[in-house]
């Protein structure tokens, strides 16, 4: 939102509960928006941002302004229908959109591995017939090509909806969880050896490939 020239002062004012917020006060950290800059806000229900931008795809094909909606969420709301659902329409309605995935290995305090069996988020896209990138969410400059090329794939109307995904961060959701870092290892089964969330998830069934296709 600051990229996109939002008044931080008015986004502090709305944390504080203030009548000169964003929302005057009255949405707090979850929902701050600013339509003139094109912001739909965030969403305190996990995953319901990616059918409302999908939604808004849809308003702005429709429309032919030839922008692009890119929406943001996390490794855990990738599993909820929302997404499978959301993305699905993106993709057979040729939407201009960017579903993109900030993977910081955590649910709250559930690690990725303990959560789902494949290890890039992207992989999903394959499902849905579309192109699905990773790129280091830790190297900015990486980060701003990936996107300059999902903008474009996804204006061009050819193969629109990309699902950009990355591990890499490692802090989770809540402070105020106990939550094990992705650094650190994971005591949630009472073994000081089990693997940290960083690590990739052992698996028979093809899951946690050892590599992908990379944006680079
Ligand atoms: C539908 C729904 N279920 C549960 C929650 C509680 N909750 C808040 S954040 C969160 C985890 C989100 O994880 P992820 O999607 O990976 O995003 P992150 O916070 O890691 O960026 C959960 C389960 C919620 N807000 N909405
Ligand atoms: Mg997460």
């Amino acid at each position: 939102m600051i990229a996109k020239g939002g008044d931080v002062k008015r986004m502090m004012a709305e944390l504080y509960g203030r009548a000169t917020g964003y929302g005057k006060g009255k949405g707090g950290s979850m929902h701050v928006a600013d339509l003139d800059l094109g912001m739909l806000g965030a969403n305190g229900i996990v995953g319901a941002g990616i059918p409302i931008a999908t939604g808004a795809a849809l308003a702005l094909q429709y429309l032919e302004t030839g922008n692009v909606a890119v929406v943001f969420f996390g490794d855990a709301a990738s599993n909820r229908g929302t997404f499978h659902e959301a993305v699905n329409l993106g993709a057979v309605w040729d939407l201009p959109i960017v579903y993109v995935c900030e993977n910081n290995l955590y649910g709250v305090s559930t690690c990725q591995r303990e959560h789902m069996k494949i290890r890039d988020i992207a992989d999903r896209a394959a499902a849905y017939g579309i192109a699905g990138d990773v790129v280091d969410g830790n190297d900015v400059e990486a980060v701003h090509e990936a996107g300059l090329v999902a903008v474009q794939r996804a204006r061009s109307g050819g193969d629109p909806p990309c699902s950009s995904a990355r591990p890499g961060a490692t802090r989770a959701t809540s402070s105020a969880t106990p939550a094990p870092t992705a650094i650190r290892p994971s005591t949630r089964s009472g073994s000081a050896r089990t693997p940290s969330c960083a690590e990739p998830r052992p698996s028979s069934v093809g899951g946690w490939p050892a590599s992908r296709r990379s944006i680079s």
